[in-house]
């Protein structure tokens, strides 16, 4: 934007440009360093402020991203079964008072094959029955939210993905992070 004005003859104010801020709260802190998030943390913006997450392997696991743990090893058929091969972490965002029910987001093996079949568990953080989880097709599932979140919440929940594939079984573990926020203000 130019802005012209008459000072005395001289235009001061050549090639003045107007700059704009959006009136809401969403500083991004994570990229403007202005988070006191640790070096072993990951900062998560999120709208109004930010969340230091930790994505820990537990013991007999190897970190392979910033995200993923894989089991190292296991020591026998129920163990390799039931103990999760993978254990990846996700973070989500979502506004408050979202209607319900909403699918929040959708699970399954990439990539699936003919006759994949899985089940779904949330193992964690559903004490309250905010969630709940279906599948839509044999190899494709959706955790969804039943109850409205009217105010600003996080949540951290645990779903667990089993699938069977050729005769076997393996287990798969999604560990949601899972804010609920205010957007604009
Ligand atoms: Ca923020």
């Amino acid at each position: 934007m130019e802005v012209e004005a008459d000072l005395g003859g001289k235009n001061m104010l050549d090639n003045v440009s107007i700059s704009l801020q959006p009136l809401s709260n969403n500083l991004d802190e994570c990229a403007l360093g202005t988070h006191n998030c640790s070096e072993a943390e990951t900062c998560h913006n999120i709208p109004g402020s930010f969340r230091c997450l930790r994505f820990d392997c537990p013991p007999n696991y190897v970190r392979v991203s910033n995200t993923k743990c894989e089991r190292t090893t296991c020591h026998d058929f129920m163990e390799c079964r039931n103990s999760p091969a993978t254990i990846t972490h996700y973070q989500l965002d979502f506004q408050t008072n979202l209607l319900v029910p909403a699918h929040i987001f959708r699970i399954g093996p990439a990539p699936a094959f003919t006759g994949d079949t899985i089940a779904l568990t949330i193992i964690k953080g559903n004490e309250e029955g905010y969630f709940g989880t279906r599948r839509l097709t044999p190899y494709t599932g959706v955790v969804y939210l039943q109850r409205a979140v009217p105010e600003p919440r996080d949540f951290a929940l645990d779903v667990e993905m089993k699938l069977w594939r050729q005769g076997s079984v393996t287990t798969f573990l999604a560990k949601m992070h899972i804010f609920f926020t205010t957007f604009g203000v």
